[in-house]
Parts: C-alpha cells; structure tokens; sequence
C-alpha cells in the first residue's frame, strides 16, 4: 500500500501548488479557485455541517434511498463483489451497503487522508471483522491509486461514488472521471453513483445559501485558508457569499463577492478587486436521468437502473462497464 504520512518535500510540493493554483485563478480576467481547496481540515467540518441543515436536502435524501432500497441494491451487485470507493472520507456510507451485500469479497476505499482511511478501516474491521479491507492513499483522480486493484480478488468489481461529487466535476472532467472508472472495471462491473436531480431553483438556492450561514462559512474559509497557509491579507468581511442556479449550465454557482473596490496582496503579489467582482469557487451541476444516462454512456458505462425518492430530489444510479 501506499506511504502513510506526508513527506516534508510533499508538503512543500502541495503548498507550491496551492500557490501557483491561486495566483493563476485569481490572475485571470474572470477570477476562480479550484473547489478542491474548499476541503481543509476547517472546510471538511464545515461541509460535514452542512450536510446536517435542514435546507442542504441532498445528503440525507441520498441516506433515506438507500435506506428504502438497500436490499434491492445489494441484489443488483450480487455476491463476491469487490467494492471500490473514491474519496471515501470515514466511510460511513458504504457499511450499511457492505452489510448487506451477499459473501463481498472485500473493500478498497481511496482517499487522500492516511489517517482518516486508518480511522475507517478500523471501524469496518470493528462491525465486521471478516472484511478485507485494502486502503490506497493517494487522490483518485490519478491513475496510479487505481493500480493495486488488478491484484484483487472478486468476482465482480463495484465503484461506489454517493454524495453528487460528480457534480463537482465539469461535464468535460466528469465524462474522464467515469473513463478512468471503466478502465479499471471489466465488462459488466458496475457503478453506484448518487446524483442530485435537477429541480426549482428556490430549492437549489436555498441549498447551498442555506439560512443557518453554514454554507456562507464553508465558502469564506478558503480565504482564511489562504491567508494561514499563503501569507495573504483578505479581509473576509469585504466578500459575501453567492449562490446561485444557472439554468442553462444546469448547476449551482457559488461565488465570493467583492463588496467595494480594494486589493489584496498574496505571498506579496497585489489583487485588485473592483465592487460586485465575483470569486467562482464552486460548481455543483444538477442532472436529469436522461442527461446524467447520456454522460455514463459517454464515460464508457451503460445505465442499467436508477432509485429516487418520492419527491424526485436525488437519484442513486447503477450502471455496467461496457
Ligand atoms: C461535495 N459536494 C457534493 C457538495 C455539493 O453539493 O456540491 C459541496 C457543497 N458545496 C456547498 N455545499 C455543498
């Protein structure tokens, strides 16, 4: 498996990077930031919050479909299945899954935190001690944390992606990220992936402008990041949160908005900012079955079923490599 813990150089790699990642987004004509960098250690218990709010639906409208439809779901994996998780944080999601699905032949949760797969592993290990569990520490977007699988033993290989993160993928980088997925599952393999659906936008809006300002926190703490970690002076209380549906794009934007002209300076380069300029910092697309179909068939999958809630709010999808 995989180094544990950081090395110095790669501490320092990453802070360089944030850095060039930084000064380019906030260098161009329209300014951005990655939404990866939403997610330190304060940004991960943010959104860990706002997946409690009462206005941040998806989460547990996700929770109650598996809830409604475990069995039905283990049914369509079958048995001996090796289930693959990228980004699986403390996975929460999948135990319940694992529990139920017939004789699994093990678990290979992908994350960048050692300490957080190490946390969950034991976890697993403590509920049902007959898992096998292989832990791969690396950022699964990369091909190289997908490498050991071809060891594995299965009779079947399932990729488990809940949480709408493709959602955070632009349609472009969606259809790689389900490529990369098929490369690494054989014909008839499958995918369970959750999606939020596309709906009124007061809902979406409220989503993610939540009333309990969680969301407003989780946005705000990229500039406290960045002051901490880039040497940075942005006076957070010059910038309000956005966020919004573009019905044409399909997705919620979220923004930080510049509330007067004023500079900024980042490890001692100067960003000028003028009243009402916006950071983009996040996308969150919404899907219909048939479009989010038509993506799965683009990323080499073909779609084989699909469990919503009453409302319609969000789907958990299953689909077969190709
Ligand atoms: C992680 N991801 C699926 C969340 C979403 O809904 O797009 C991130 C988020 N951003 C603001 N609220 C939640």
């Amino acid at each position: 498996m995989k180094a544990a813990l950081s090395s110095v150089p790669e501490k320092q790699q990453q802070d360089s990077e944030f850095l060039r990642d930084v000064l380019e987004g906030l260098g161009g004509k329209r300014k951005t930031l990655p939404c990866k960098y939403l997610y330190d250690e304060v940004g991960s218990r943010l959104f860990e919050d706002i997946c409690e709010v009462s206005d941040y639906y998806l989460t547990r409208t996700e929770a109650s479909i598996f809830a409604t439809n475990l069995k039905d779901i283990a049914d369509k994996i079958g048995p001996e299945a090796l289930l693959i998780e990228p980004g699986a944080g403390n996975c929460e999601k999948i135990e319940a899954l694992l529990a139920q699905l017939e004789s699994p032949k093990g678990y290979y949760p992908i994350d960048i935190s050692p300490e957080i797969l190490l946390n969950a592993e034991r976890r697993i290990k403590a509920n049902q001690p007959e898992m096998q569990v292989w832990s791969a520490v690396g950022d699964f977007t990369q091909p190289d944390v997908w490498d050991q699988l071809t060891q594995l033993p299965s009779r079947k290989r399932v990729v488990f992606f809940p949480g709408s993160t493709i959602g955070n993928f632009e349609p472009d980088k969606a259809e790689q990220l389900l490529e990369l997925f098929a490369a690494n599952l054989g014909a008839g393999d499958g995918l369970l992936i959750g999606t939020d659906l596309v709906k009124d936008s007061v809902r979406l809006e409220r989503a993610y402008h939540d009333s309990e300002h969680v969301t407003e926190r989780f946005n705000k703490n990229l500039l406290n990041r960045i002051n901490t970690e880039l040497e940075a002076d942005f006076d957070l209380s010059l910038f309000a949160h956005r966020a919004f549906y573009h019905q044409l794009r399909k997705r919620v934007e979220m923004h930080l908005v510049s509330l007067k002209d004023h500079s900024v300076s980042v490890a001692g380069t100067r960003v000028d900012f003028s009243e009402g300029e916006t950071i983009h910092t996040e996308n969150s697309h919404k899907y219909s079955i048939s479009d989010f179909n038509q993506l799965l068939a683009r990323g080499g999958f073909r779609p084989i079923c699909h469990w919503k809630d009453a409302a319609a709010s969000y789907a958990i999808h299953y689909a077969q490599a190709i």
